[in-house]
């Protein structure tokens, strides 16, 4: 019990970003599953959401973090990866974001063991590519296959992923049209939008929400198939003990 306190112990402290406060943390040695998010102190007004941003280098990963943090764009952001956590009232419930804002990995060994290890965190992926930038598209598609693999595997059922064409005011640049964004997502089971996290906040803030909507019917699915195992468990836990009985009177 104690080493488990341990393993999940956490910094957690404020931060300013653009003017507005956020609560950042750290996790140190967290246990694998430890994290996964939940309704919160068994309050049913209260729920959390895991999510974890993807992408190539330069895409605006944390561009896109700050502007649903902040409702700003600040130009400039450093490469720290960090964990956020937002708490907004949505539809008179309140909803606590827990975002991991990634740094790219180096090469493909770490690119695997980051994505086994936010799949264990995560309930649901924003992947982010830059629609000017046709090789971060490519990255996308590859972390699509990556989750989707995973599925089964890591995790009984696929997580939810948006993906997001991010720059879209570089449209005069633009090397990767809507309809490949649109038709991968398609393929994959995916969330899509295309937006510019430099021009506004309502496209990021669509993103977030999509990404909620998906991770709770996700949770809900989840919940209806645990529920008919329950039954199915009890229903053969009563025909096998009443097949049983039936014997041992024969005998
Ligand atoms: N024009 C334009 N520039 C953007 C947009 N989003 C981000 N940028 C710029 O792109 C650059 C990279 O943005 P970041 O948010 O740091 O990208 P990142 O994906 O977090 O990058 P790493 O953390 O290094 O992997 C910065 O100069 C941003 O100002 C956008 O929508 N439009
Ligand atoms: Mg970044």
């Amino acid at each position: 019990m104690v080493q488990e306190q341990v393993l999940a112990v956490s910094v957690h402290w404020l931060s300013w970003i653009a003017g507005h406060r956020v609560e950042m943390v750290v996790r140190v040695n967290q246990r694998p599953g430890h994290q996964r998010s939940r309704t919160m102190d068994g309050n049913p007004h209260k729920f959390e959401a895991n999510i974890a941003l993807l992408g190539a280098e330069n895409v605006g990963k944390s561009a896109l973090t700050v502007r649903f943090l902040t409702r700003r764009f600040i130009g400039e952001y450093g490469d720290i990866e960090s964990i956020y956590t937002h708490c907004d009232m949505i539809d008179g419930r309140e909803i606590c974001f827990n975002i991991w804002d990634s740094v790219c990995p180096q090469n493909e060994g770490i690119a695997d063991h980051n994505i086994n290890k936010r799949l264990q965190w995560a309930d649901g992926f924003i992947l982010v590519y830059s629609i000017c930038d046709r090789a971060s598209f490519a990255v996308v598609e590859q972390q699509v296959q990556r989750i989707r693999r995973a599925k089964g595997i890591k995790c009984p059922v696929a997580p939810p992923i948006i993906i997001v064409g991010n720059k879209r005011d570089l449209r005069h640049r633009r090397t990767v049209s809507s309809e490949e964004g649109r038709l991968l997502a398609l393929a994959a089971d995916c969330g899509f939008f295309e937006i510019s996290a430099a021009e506004n906040y309502h496209g990021v803030l669509l993103a977030f929400h999509g990404l909620l909507d998906l991770i709770r019917e996700t949770r809900a699915l989840k919940k209806g198939a645990a529920g008919i195992k329950g039954i199915v468990r009890s229903v053969t836990a009563v025909f096998g003990r009443k097949r049983n009985d039936a014997k041992d009177t024969q005998d």
